[in-house]
């Protein structure tokens, strides 16, 4: 029987575990990446680790997502990471240099390499036929001190598209129809690869939007073949040594395939405010349109600016729109300044927005009361623009370009024969807003500088006999890690600040949640399904952590999430009978007796609900491994107990 790609490379970078669907395996990570948001608290955990110099083939911090500078706070994250850069032999991506994954697959990425990232959209580098993985930060500073990175055996989708695209229909449109097909919880547990004839009508930047999305699957990770598409790609980036080929074998099993037909597809949608809540751009029908946002980590390519600028050229926009745009990468930006394509947007009304996150993250751009925003962006949650009561719909370039003109969410194709873009042979490299590290010899010198908004990791303690909490929330399905730590320009230079942070954990489900723990000192959460979607932050175990949460039981998690909060000590219980979910309400006091023996011996939990003198049984499946981390109260307590 032969190897999918996901096997292939699984096995390949195979340290412990067998490939058996569901259990624990553990991987060597060739390369890493952080951003800053997430990046601080991986640095900090990597410092706590006392490790000299990152024993990766390659590890890059970027600044991307914190850029405004509103205050100190950022700028001194942003000295802290590149300090522990220069000492520890980091790249560092400064800066204005654009978003790590669309930095990272124009200069870094390697087919046939595995990369974690602490960011959940780090499987865009499976565009170019990387195994790459979302992860919290601990995991990230564990595997760039040369541990393993350990995960579920997924199972295997194959996902195959066949023909090409129709004029203006559009690579998000395909990731948005596997969204409507798989929904928002229809990846978790597995890889999803591309494969088909369809394959080869997609460029590399094309194929990036579709396994960057595979986050918002709740997918392991998105994967295609390295192809001569690759190749090419690799080439005009001046890297094409890097090339090799990737592919399935033959008689490679899937768990499941599904086809899609890509003649047949139409523009479509994500409406608010969940991105597997798909529809046909004509079926919705011209809604008043208040802002059009393009850029992000999923499409900000020259690929995708150029087909704005094109949709653009010779045009004013709507009046009552505003258009913002944000390039990938510097190198973007500047391609589109030398071919004359950012005159042509410029010039139509667009504003132009630095290469960042910016608005995907809530950094400025926040629309109008009940506005409604057409973003070219990955999650859509409510609240996330800044705007509690906006409306934001996802949505391909083209779409967010032809509304940006007309003011009315315009199928594209209404706009008559679309323009032929032609990709240039040839990137212009220009690495300038990267720092190399110090030498091995130099480092031995420089010192790691820290601020005064920098404080340390929470820690927990070594899991008790016994937890006895209340119930300090009781939350529905689908919660993302927005609702847990919300980002956005007012919190977000607080990522390194988990005191700071924590008045604002769940405020969006309950403005008193964090008055409530601390009143109470010590909490469960009552969790729906999926819970913990979104992002790869931490911040959203750390934060509850530090709050005194003990436990979340929930109907079921999101990968990420889950591993992080086991990372951080919380225990993450399943319902065995998901009915039970409806019998707990806040306020309740909970308590699961001998906790310790029972995960040490894989034993029956029970849940004891003495406000109603009822008991559940919950459901947990953890490896030897995260047992011994929960007993220790959490991986840096563990890390430390096993280097002893
Ligand atoms: C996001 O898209 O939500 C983020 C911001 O990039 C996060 C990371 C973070 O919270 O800093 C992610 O996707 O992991
Ligand atoms: Fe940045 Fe948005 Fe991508 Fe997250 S999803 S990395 S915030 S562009």
């Amino acid at each position: 029987m032969g190897y999918t790609i996901g096997q292939k490379l699984i096995k390949s970078h195979l340290l412990s575990g067998d490939m058996t669907v569901g259990s624990e395996i553990g991987l060597r990570i060739d390369q890493t990446l952080t951003q800053d948001a997430t990046g601080t608290m991986a640095y900090l955990e990597f410092e706590a680790m006392g490790v000299e110099r990152v024993k990766t083939e390659l590890s890059v911090a970027y600044i991307d997502h914190n850029t405004l500078q509103t205050g100190f706070e950022n700028a001194d994250d942003h000295r802290f990471i590149r300090s522990v850069a220069k000492k520890r032999g980091l790249l560092f991506s400064r800066p204005g240099n654009g978003i790590c994954h669309q930095v990272h697959l124009e200069r870094f990425g390697i087919p046939g390499k595995t990369l974690i990232g602490s960011d959940s959209h780090t499987p865009t580098g499976g565009g170019i036929g990387m195994l790459s993985f979302g992860a919290g930060g601990l995991d990230v500073a564990v595997a760039m001190g040369g541990g393993a990175y350990y995960i579920t055996m997924p199972k295997m989708v194959r996902v195959n598209l066949h023909g090409a695209l129709s004029p203006w229909v559009s690579a998000k449109d395909i990731i948005l129809e596997v969204l409507r097909i798989m929904s928002v919880k229809g990846g978790v547990g597995k890889i999803i690869e591309y494969g088909g004839d369809g394959v080869k009508s997609l460029s590399v930047p094309e194929r990036a939007t579709i396994t960057n999305m595979g986050t918002e699957l709740g997918a392991t990770t998105s994967v295609f073949p390295s192809d001569d598409i690759t190749r090419e790609f690799l080439k005009a980036q001046g890297r094409e040594n890097d090339w090799v080929e990737v592919k399935a074998d033959e008689d490679a099993v899937y768990d499941e395939v599904i086809d899609i037909d890509l003649t047949t597809l139409e523009p479509l949608a994500a409406m608010p405010h969940m991105p597997d809540n798909v529809k046909k751009v004509s079926e919705i029908g011209e809604i008043k349109v208040d802002q059009c946002c393009i850029g992000s980590c999923t499409n900000s390519s020259l690929y995708d600016m150029l087909k704005v600028a094109a949709i653009l050229k010779g045009k004013r926009v709507n009046p009552n729109v505003s258009l913002t745009i944000s390039p990938g990468s510097m190198q973007v930006l500047g391609m589109l300044s030398e071919c004359g394509a950012l005159a042509d947007i410029l010039g139509a009304g667009a504003r132009l927005l630095e290469c960042a996150c910016g608005p995907c993250i809530g950094m400025g751009q926040s629309p109008n009361s009940a506005g409604v925003s057409l973003r070219t962006f990955n999650p859509n949650f409510e609240g996330r623009s800044g705007t509690a009561d906006a409306g934001v719909y996802l949505v391909s370039p083209e779409v967010a370009a032809a509304s940006a003109l007309t003011g009315v969410l315009t199928d594209p194709r209404t706009l008559g024969e679309a323009a032929k873009i032609t990709m240039p042979e040839k990137f212009v490299i220009n690495d300038n807003l990267i720092d190399k590290p110090a030498s091995v010899e130099e480092a031995k010198d420089l010192e790691v500088i820290y601020g005064p908004n920098i404080k340390p990791v929470p820690n927990g303690d070594a899991l008790p006999e016994d937890i006895d909490a209340p119930v300090v929330l009781k939350v529905g399905d689908n919660i993302t890690t927005d609702h847990i730590m919300p980002a956005g320009a007012k919190i977000l230079p607080y990522r390194s600040n988990i005191p700071f942070l924590s008045n604002f954990c769940f405020r969006q489900c309950d403005e008193d949640f964090a008055k409530h723990c601390k009143e109470a000192g010590k909490g469960i959460i009552i969790g729906g399904s999926n819970y913990g979607q979104g992002s790869s932050r931490e911040h959203a175990a750390l934060v509850p952590l530090y709050l005194g949460i003990k436990s979340v039981i929930a109907k079921s998690f999101a990968r990420i999430h889950q591993a992080n909060l086991i990372n951080a000590g919380i225990i993450p219980f399943t319902f065995t009978n998901p009915d039970d979910y409806d019998r707990i309400e806040k306020g309740d006091k909970l308590a699961i007796k001998n906790i310790r023996q029972t995960i040490e011996n894989a034993g029956e939990a029970v849940l004891l609900n003495e406000t109603k003198n009822e008991s559940y049984p919950l459901t947990f499946s953890f490896s030897d491994r995260q047992k011994d981390i929960i007993l220790a109260g959490g991986l840096l307590n563990y890390t430390r107990e096993s280097n002893k």
